[in-house]
């Protein structure tokens, strides 16, 4: 297993319409495997592949963060069937490091996709686990979730991004 790296705001594939998976063969599987540890590891309670570079619809969560392995969720060309209500709570990124807004999502969804034997999956999910669904398909389309504030507000994070990373540039540039 290894952890891979993380790509950050700015960087194309992130914008990018992830590629259904047609074949889970052994490359899918130790890429899951891979994306599990890396999402750990940061730590995270969810990962898209195109986080790590590759634009494939396979995303894991793992609520839990790696402390009980019966809440991992590796899940291949995931789809919102049904959603219902609303909530509104704050997100996180590891691409989009640093920043915490308020994000309106639905309340309860109902996930359909396939497990690494091929095998279809419906999940139903509410509070945080629909959250970080909708977090991770939001990925598979190209979308991060700065993108579902307001526009003025998506200005202000994008300027502040844009200062804190020149910042890192030159630490990284200096001795
Ligand atoms: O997809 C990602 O960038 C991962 C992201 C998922 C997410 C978090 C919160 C709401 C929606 C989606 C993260 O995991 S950010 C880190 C985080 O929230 C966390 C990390 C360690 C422990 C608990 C939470
Ligand atoms: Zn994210």
């Amino acid at each position: 297993m290894a952890v891979l790296e993380i790509i950050k705001i700015g960087h194309p594939t992130l914008s990018l319409k992830a590629k259904p998976i047609e074949n889970i063969n052994q490359e899918i599987v130790e890429l899951a495997r891979n994306m599990v540890e890396t999402m750990h590891q940061a730590p995270g309670i969810g990962l898209a592949a195109p986080q790590v570079n590759v634009s494939l619809r396979l995303i894991t969560i793992d609520l839990s963060v790696g402390e009980n392995k019966d809440e991992l969720i590796v899940m291949v060309n995931p789809e919102i069937v049904e959603e219902e209500g609303e909530q509104v709570s704050e997100e996180g990124c590891l691409s989009v490091p640093g920043i915490y807004e308020k994000v309106l999502r639905p309340a309860r969804i109902t996930v359909r996709g396939y497990n690494l034997d091929g095998q279809e999956l419906l999940v139903e999910a509410e509070d945080l686990l629909a959250r970080v669904f909708c977090h991770e398909i939001d990925h598979l389309e190209g979308k991060l979730f700065i993108d579902r504030l307001s526009p003025l507000k998506r200005r202000l994070l994008k300027s502040r991004l844009k200062k804190e990373m020149e910042k890192e540039m030159e630490k990284g540039s200096v001795g």
